[in-house]
């Protein structure tokens, strides 16, 4: 019995540290700490209305078209924090910390983040372009970074112009492998013709339909080019 009983807790042990490993892959946990209340600005191109403001996402409701999110929130994201060489990093004291947040129709998004470490953020949606600060922030001396102000303000200079003094994160990484290409295409087209509509990663402006919009932006982009510029990935990255 002895010998079972430490077969049984042996194999819980197992399961327990197996489990634990995944949770840590698969769902970034958020940074330690907080009391620094941090404000980001950054534009979507897919759902830039001009004027240094964004439409809001919008979902079907039964028939009716409602605002995906409450208050004046335009969409949701990831926001992560990644330490400087490491990034991308899974495992270890250097992984990368991630949270959910908001940002409104003006390109504000408020977070609660550490009051000291230095990280590089990177912005992560359903359907725009990786996009990370130009350099590492020191969070014991800034609670604020601007996406909005010039092109320079991404890592790699990776911003679309939207207008006078307005840059954006470039729209159309359908699939998210940070490439805007004909695989981001292919399930735009796909859902069109199956008349998809509402809150999903095809609806490029957000608007709660597909048509030539959402098809337009990522071809614009495709033509360019249009690839993520982020710090190397680090090699223990899965
Ligand atoms: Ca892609
Ligand atoms: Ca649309």
């Amino acid at each position: 019995m002895k010998i079972l009983h430490k077969l049984f807790i042996g194999l819980m042990i197992t399961f327990l540290v197996i489990a634990a490993g995944l949770v840590l892959a698969d769902n970034p946990p958020p940074p330690p700490g907080g009391g620094n209340i941090f404000v980001l600005r950054f534009f979507l191109q897919g759902f830039y209305a001009g004027d240094e403001t964004m439409r809001k996402a919008q979902w079907f409701d039964g028939e009716e078209l409602r605002d995906r999110f409450a208050a004046d929130y335009v969409e949701q994201y990831i926001l992560q924090l990644h330490t400087p060489g490491h990034y991308g990093e899974t495992e270890g004291e250097n992984r990368f910390y991630a949270i959910t947040a908001f940002v409104n129709e003006a390109g504000f998004s408020v977070v609660n983040l550490p009051t000291e470490g230095s990280y590089y953020l990177a912005i992560k949606t359903r359907n725009h372009l990786e996009t990370v600060t130009a350099v590492p922030v020191n969070l014991a001396s800034n609670s604020s970074y601007d996406f909005t102000t010039s092109a320079e303000q991404g890592y790699g200079a990776n911003l679309v112009k939207l207008g006078a003094g307005a840059f954006g994160l470039y729209a159309g990484d359908v699939n998210q492998d940070g490439y805007i290409d004909g695989l981001d295409l292919t399930p735009i087209i796909l859902e069109l013709r199956s008349h998809t509509k509402g809150y999903v990663a095809e609806d490029i402006t957000g608007d709660g339909y597909l048509d030539g919009h959402d098809l337009t932006l990522v071809v614009l982009n495709l033509r360019k080019g249009i690839e993520r510029s982020t710090p190397a990935y680090s090699k223990s990255c899965r």
